[in-house]
């Protein structure tokens, strides 16, 4: 079995998810002021280290995705961000997407930062990463995303999975079709359906292995702006049947929350479980993770336990999910 495919078993086969705490600087930065957290590197740390050092954080989260800046810092005690997650049980990730920026010509939002690819990768390994992440995001409206924004993001996420791999790190390919919007759970489907068809066909193209690969994609939900929600029966059953397309070599699925309140992506994961895929279908969350604990700590190292009890209490609703066995009842 080569590199990838073992590490994409881990990953993604361990009855446990992946935790996202990837916010780019400005991301981070946002947040932070929102929850009236100085926006300072050392807040950014103490925020990554307070989820990444969360105590029994591996029995149910096999990976954490980081940032450039987060992947060069050090926990308090010294040890590297990757040095201590890998000895914590888990597998540091890397994000190494640049960035989605309106493209020339065409104004949708394309993500770069595929020059120097290679040797950024290689350096991650170096520095300790088992895996990459990179994330497109497709608008939804009425004459949007083009089939040119479909191709341009679809092209860009092959070329990296396929470095990725030849770097020995798995790739976890990223589409993500944003809930912004006031369209239907149908639309949705429909839009979805295309991103997948058209990252597939260029993943076949650049021969990337998808046993070594794992598919983080949006569930399927209605826009945030309509007027109904969907039910996690609905969800589960819309997004099932738009997977049905992947191989079945792929090494698993692991959703995105896209903004959804923790409990409702929680209560989607646990009805998506009700089918039967040839893939485990798990978590890859970030917000509906950490919006919990960066509320419960907001930056006071004495309510550190606090943020890390709303961390583990996320994290075993979503453990409890891939199980069929409910929201605990304390969360
Ligand atoms: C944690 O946020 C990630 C990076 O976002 P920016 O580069 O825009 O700062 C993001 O890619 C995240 O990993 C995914 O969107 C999943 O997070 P959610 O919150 O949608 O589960």
């Amino acid at each position: 079995m080569t590199v990838c495919r073992q590490l994409a078993t881990q990953l993604v086969r361990s009855g446990r998810g992946i935790l996202a705490a990837d916010e780019s600087i400005a991301t981070m930065n946002r947040r932070l002021y929102a929850a009236g957290v100085p926006a300072t590197e050392q807040n950014r740390r103490a925020y990554r280290e307070l989820l990444a050092g969360t105590p029994g954080l591996a029995e149910g989260v096999a990976g954490i995705i980081f940032c450039d800046e987060t992947l060069r810092q050090r926990f308090a005690d010294g040890r590297t961000f990757p040095e201590a997650v890998h000895q914590l049980g888990m597998l540091p990730g890397i994000k190494v997407d640049t960035g989605a920026y309106a493209c020339p010509g065409l104004g949708e939002l394309v993500t770069e930062g595929l020059d120097g690819l290679p040797a950024r990768m290689a350096e991650y390994a170096a520095l300790g990463a088992r895996f990459a992440k990179w994330r497109a995001v497709f608008v939804i409206a009425d004459d949007l995303p083009s089939g040119v924004a479909l191709w341009a993001n679809a092209q860009a996420l092959a070329r990296y999975a396929a470095a990725a791999q030849e770097a020995g790190l798995v790739p976890i390919v990223e589409p993500e079709v944003l809930t912004e919007g006031e369209h239907s759970l149908e639309r949705c489907a429909e839009i979805t359906a295309r991103v997948h068809a058209a990252v597939a066909e260029e993943l076949v193209a650049f021969r990337v292995d998808q046993a070594g690969m794992v598919l983080k994609p949006n569930m399927v939900v209605e826009g945030n702006r309509h007027p109904r929600r969907a039910t996690p029966e609905q969800v589960a059953e819309a997004t099932v049947d738009v997977l049905r397309a992947q191989p079945e070599e792929l090494a698993g699925v692991a959703f995105l929350s896209g903004g959804q309140p923790p409990e409702r992506a929680t209560a989607n994961l646990a009805a998506m479980q009700r089918h039967t895929t040839p893939w485990p279908l798990t978590f890859s969350f970030g917000r509906a993770l950490v919006d919990p604990a960066l509320a419960a700590w907001r930056g006071a190292p004495r309510r550190v336990p606090a943020g890390r009890a709303a961390l583990a209490a996320r994290v075993a609703a979503n453990w409890a999910a891939l199980r069929g066995l409910g929201e605990p009842a304390r969360v």
